[in-house]
């Protein structure tokens, strides 16, 4: 006999294959207590650099019932972006694949409340928040644990089935469902991303500093990028995919079905010196709804002008 738990999570499941999610996994909300130790060092030597957030909401970020009461179960989802198509000009500065179409905070918003409101209409009254990216929850921590993938060497999720190009994204909710179990690590002893690493910020297996890393110069950092990383940033303009593109079980990765993850058209087009001369006008339309627009222009042509020689 099926209980309502496998009942309910038999439901979710298909449901969220339907809204286009890759995957969904589930697990019990619950203090996350191999994880603090983790976070709290990574915190002490300041591998959050400037990313003050990081600091913030510590209890919350390892304790889901701590952020949305009454919460039983987290249920993570991951939604591919692999492009198939690449920037034309190979000399030209880099985008990072994640930020070709449209800024994701919208697609997977959108496809997460779509989610709630099945939850709500076949099941009842349920309580549950939905988290993408910016809330203070352990994404891959939450993922691996449902058996989604494994936390590899670079610190990302990935699978052998599609390797690591895709977001992740949860809903909290205060209902019990069937739980997921962990998968293995198949890393081995593979240290492709360690030994690719433009800025050495992979520091040991597993551990990123921030502070070191490409993507965090390029989009988080608000002042100039210090000189000492003049001429390591292998041409990365916004964020960097070094570590995922040589990983072997990148090889897998499958070109994602998410049109609005599409690129502007022109995006792919520029030249090198369409990017050196790049105006405000032709920022705005190529990202008008873009995730680049976080670093804004004057961030974009920082970035550019710290490549030049
Ligand atoms: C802050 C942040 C960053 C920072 C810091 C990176 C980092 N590794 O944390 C910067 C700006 C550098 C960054 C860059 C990128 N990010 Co980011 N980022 C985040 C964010 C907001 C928080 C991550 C976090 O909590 N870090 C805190 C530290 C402590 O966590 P951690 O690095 O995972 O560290 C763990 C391990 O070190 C482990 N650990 C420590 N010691 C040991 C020892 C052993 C033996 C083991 C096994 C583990 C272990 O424990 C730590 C705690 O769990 C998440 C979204 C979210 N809310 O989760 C997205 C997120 C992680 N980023 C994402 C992406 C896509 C990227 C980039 C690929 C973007 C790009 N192309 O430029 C790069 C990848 C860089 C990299 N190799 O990590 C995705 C990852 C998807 C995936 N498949 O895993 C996320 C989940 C966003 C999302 N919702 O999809 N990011
Ligand atoms: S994203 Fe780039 S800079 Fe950051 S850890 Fe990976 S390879 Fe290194
Ligand atoms: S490149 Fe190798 S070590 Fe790094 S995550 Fe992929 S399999 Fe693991």
């Amino acid at each position: 006999m099926i209980n309502n738990a496998q009942k309910y999570t038999s439901l979710i499941k298909t449901e969220a294959k339907r809204l286009g999610f890759l995957s969904c996994g589930i697990s019990q909300a619950k203090f996350l207590e191999k994880e603090a130790p983790r976070l709290e060092n990574w915190l002490n030597k300041n591998m959050h650099g400037s990313m003050h957030y990081m600091e913030n909401h510590f209890d919350k970020r390892l304790d889901p019932t701590k952020l949305v009461d009454g919460s039983k179960s987290v249920i993570s989802l991951l939604l591919n972006y692999f492009p198939v198509e690449s920037q034309i000009d190979k000399t030209a500065p880099k985008i990072s694949k994640y930020a070709f179409g449209m800024d994701y905070h919208f697609v997977i918003k959108n496809k997460l409340k779509q989610l709630l409101e099945f939850i709500k209409d076949e099941i009842g009254d349920v309580y549950g928040r939905a988290f993408v990216d910016s809330a203070p929850v352990l994404d891959k921590v939450w993922a691996a644990k449902s058996g989604l993938g494994w936390v590899g060497k670079h610190s990302n999720l990935l699978t052998q089935k599609v390797g690591s190009f895709y977001f992740i994204a949860e809903l909290i909710v205060d209902l019990e469902l069937e739980y997921d179990m962990k998968t293995t690590d198949h890393c081995g002893s593979c240290t492709a991303c360690i030994d690719a690493c433009p800025t050495q910020a992979i520091t040991e297996p597993y551990v990123v500093d921030g502070s070191k890393c490409i993507s965090y110069f390029t989009i988080e950092l608000k002042e100039n990028i210090p000189n000492d990383f003049k001429g390591q940033f292998d041409d990365w303009m916004f964020g960097c995919d070094v570590c995922q593109d040589v990983c072997p079980w990148n090889k897998f990765s499958k070109a994602h079905n998410e049109p609005l993850f599409n690129p502007h058209p022109q995006l792919l087009e520029m030249t090198k010196k369409d990017w050196e001369e790049i105006t405000e006008d032709t920022f705005k339309k190529v990202f008008q709804k873009s995730a680049v627009k976080r670093a804004k222009y004057s961030g974009l042509i920082r970035n550019i002008n710290f490549l030049k020689e």
